[in-house]
């Protein structure tokens, strides 16, 4: 699904610096010399800088800190997922043009990818801040055979997704999940899951899992109003991050993990959930639309919901909510 440009770039980055000579790229592509030069052109103005080395060719000297379609495929090792990317410099949310997209009948695994949202969009019409080039603000489009009633679990097998992602790249910091949608780190957050659903009355036609995951912030690029709450990768490893790297990781283990989840149910995931969470055990505060629940957290079910063991003895049952620790 790359564009010719992509795949030119594509090839640069694979040669992971290494020159490439302008014919041999010519022949392997079927294009000419001159089309391959100006691509490299538009690829200049875009930020990639490349040098000529006499009879080797071009080499690439410099990558623009960017979350591309052919950055992220350069690390890609999927069936589906992430073989169609859609990538935005700015959008108002990746979640807005995934529910179009889905409509439209985009393939399970497409992918859409800013470097920034200016309407980013939490739960509950609560705001994301996206801030530009610092994170990763995605929207998978999946299309599991599940009725609508299981979609919230989906969720949770992003969040495990996510998390295992970041312990296999990072070595600084323990990621936990927070029932049902954050990931925390060190006890601030470092990343949302929003996942909406396009459904008929007993069909999931479409999940739309938004992730917000805060790479290479500093502190003060955060509005002041979350700086308390919130973190980044880059604080807690201490250095920055290739985001498209995190991507990919996180596109592999999504594919994989929802494939399980498609095949052997919830069970198959909910035992490496509970091995990541943060919630389990702990005494806790869920706000639901309804009320405030009070007790500890004493497990999630095999059908993903939450259990919290009351003062009183009694054990409730909670589908959505706001939890404190
Ligand atoms: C979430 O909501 O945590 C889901 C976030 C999903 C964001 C992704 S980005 C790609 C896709 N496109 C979108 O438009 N959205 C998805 P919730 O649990 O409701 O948490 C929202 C609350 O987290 C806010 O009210 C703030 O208090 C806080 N918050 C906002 N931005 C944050 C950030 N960047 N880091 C940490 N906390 C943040």
């Amino acid at each position: 699904n790359l564009s010719m440009k992509d795949k030119i770039l594509q090839r640069f980055l694979s040669a992971k610096g290494e020159p490439i000579s302008g014919q041999q790229l010519a022949d392997e592509l079927g294009i000419s010399r001159t089309a391959i030069w100006k691509h490299l052109q538009t690829l200049q103005e875009e930020g990639y800088e490349f040098v000529t080395i006499k009879k080797k060719g071009y080499r690439l000297v410099e990558v623009p800190d960017r979350v591309d379609a052919a950055k992220i495929s350069s690390f890609l090792n999927t069936k589906r997922f992430g073989h169609a990317i859609h990538y935005f410099e700015e959008i108002d949310s990746t979640q807005s043009v995934a529910q179009q997209l889905a409509r439209q009948g985009a393939e399970d695994g497409t992918v859409i990818i800013a470097e920034e949202q200016t309407g980013g969009k939490g739960r509950m019409q609560r705001t994301w801040h996206s801030a530009k080039g610092k994170g990763i603000w995605m929207t998978i489009i999946v299309r599991p055979n599940i009725p609508p009633h299981q979609a919230p679990q989906l969720t949770l097998v992003a969040a495990v997704s996510v998390v295992l992602a970041m312990k296999s790249l990072y070595k600084n910091f323990i990621p936990v999940i927070k029932w049902p949608n954050d990931i925390l780190i060190n006890g601030k957050k470092c990343a949302g899951i929003l996942t909406e659903m396009l459904a008929e009355m007993d069909r999931v036609e479409g999940l739309l899992i938004g992730i917000g995951i805060n790479t290479n912030h500093e502190l003060d690029d955060f509005p002041e109003d979350i700086q308390s709450i919130a973190t980044s990768i880059a604080i807690e490893e201490k250095q920055k991050v290739d985001r498209a790297q995190l991507v990919a990781e996180i596109l592999k283990n999504l594919e994989y993990y929802t494939d399980e989840y498609v095949a052997h149910g919830f069970k198959s995931i909910k035992k490496l959930w509970e091995e990541h969470s943060g919630t389990i055990g702990k005494r806790i505060k869920a706000t639901t639309i309804r009320e405030i629940i009070e007790g500890q957290a004493v497990g999630i079910t095999d059908e993903g919901v939450l259990e919290i063991l009351l003062d009183d003895g009694q054990v409730k049952k909670v589908y959505s909510a706001d939890i404190e620790i």
